[in-house]
């Protein structure tokens, strides 16, 4: 199989967070795609390619145009205010407050334009965004171009990305603009299987009434977890789109068996749509020792579920989301990507 990759990542580094009453360096590191990066050599899954330069147009057919013009206007406007470190929000229009009006002053554009504290811009940040975007993109054409199945080695993730806001490490939908090209060039329909430990709760927004995209998650409990208010298994769409949003919340301490009978009834589901192609939104982060994360899938089970999505006989784009056990990262990414080509 392979892999897109950009070191342009490497620009969106030493930003803070805010977690558990502190700000904190962000668990969404570049350490995180060296070490699938170095993986990928290590058992010789494939060449390593470098992404083509892309245009936004179709990032702007499931982002909002001002949302897109602002991404790259964000730190230079951080830096205006007489500030460096990190750019970063802290007051979010909620109920009872006006969430139609984008303040001039940067601060309030943060606000506006996220819904959470997860995504802290430095310098180098759009740069890198913009290069997670190209390395998915770039991914996808080697999947329309015959591949059986292609690797997009993104950083930072997409998945909490939704149609004008981003949160959670998430700027761009990668997953989101990649299935949006696949039905550009032909396709008729399109299947996203989330499989990262957090409800993907962007993709399900970008496409909540469209029935093009099928949008399928696994992922654990709003109730208990990030980004809680998304992700209930009463989400299934609207208008047209009813029916193809399918959720799986599932609880804290959830085991392979558990996670796989989900797994499996997704599979039928997604069999079901007849999709032209799969974008796998793929996290690691439902990994034991995942240092944000409350499953236990072992590393033995990530080619399990490579095996099981080969099984569906369907092109595929791997797009790669979260995981955050750093030093494991790499054996369970590629893990999945093995067991896809080893079934
Ligand atoms: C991004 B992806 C947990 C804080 C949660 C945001 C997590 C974003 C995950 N203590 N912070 O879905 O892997
Ligand atoms: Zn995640």
């Amino acid at each position: 199989m392979k892999t897109i990759f950009s070191p342009r990542h490497l620009g969106h580094a030493n930003n803070l967070e805010l977690v558990a009453g502190a700000i904190v360096p962000a668990y969404e590191m570049p350490s995180r795609a060296q070490f699938i990066h170095d993986r990928i050599i290590e058992v010789g899954l494939g060449p390593i390619l470098g992404p083509d330069e892309h245009t936004l147009d179709t990032a702007a057919r499931v982002h909002r145009k001002d949302f897109l013009d602002f991404l790259p206007t964000v730190y230079p406007r951080w830096k205006e205010a007489g500030r460096d470190g990190t750019a970063l929000p802290f007051t979010w229009p909620t109920r009872g407050l006006r969430g139609d009006v984008v303040p001039d002053f940067i601060d309030g554009a943060l606000g506006y334009y996220s819904f959470d504290a997860g995504i802290g811009m430095v310098e180098g940040s759009w740069d890198a965004i913009k290069s997670s975007h190209d390395v998915a993109l770039t991914a996808a054409a080697l999947v329309k171009g015959g591949e059986r199945a292609a690797y997009a080695l993104c950083r930072p993730p997409g998945h909490h990305a939704g149609a004008g806001f981003m949160g959670g490490y998430c700027f761009i939908n990668n997953a989101a603009v990649a299935a949006q090209w696949f039905l550009d060039q032909g396709a008729s329909r399109v299947a996203i299987l989330d499989v990262d430990y957090h409800h993907g709760n962007g993709t399900q927004e970008i496409f909540y009434r469209r029935k093009d995209v099928q949008v399928i998650n696994l992922h654990a409990d709003p109730m208990q977890e990030y980004p809680y208010f998304l992700g209930h298994k009463d989400e299934i769409g609207e208008g047209e789109g009813e029916g193809f949003n399918l959720n799986y919340p599932l609880r804290w301490g959830a085991t392979f068996e558990t996670w796989n009978e989900a797994l499996e009834d997704g599979c039928r589901k997604l069999v079901d749509y007849a999709p032209d192609v799969v974008v796998v939104s793929l996290g690691v982060d439902t990994f034991e020792k995942d240092p944000i994360s409350k499953f236990k899938l072992k590393t033995e089970d990530f080619p399990k579920i490579g095996a099981r999505i080969a099984k569906l006989g369907l092109p595929t784009l791997f797009v790669q989301e979260g995981g955050y056990a750093v030093a494991d990262i790499g054996v369970n990414a590629v893990g999945v990507l093995q067991g896809y080509e080893g079934a």
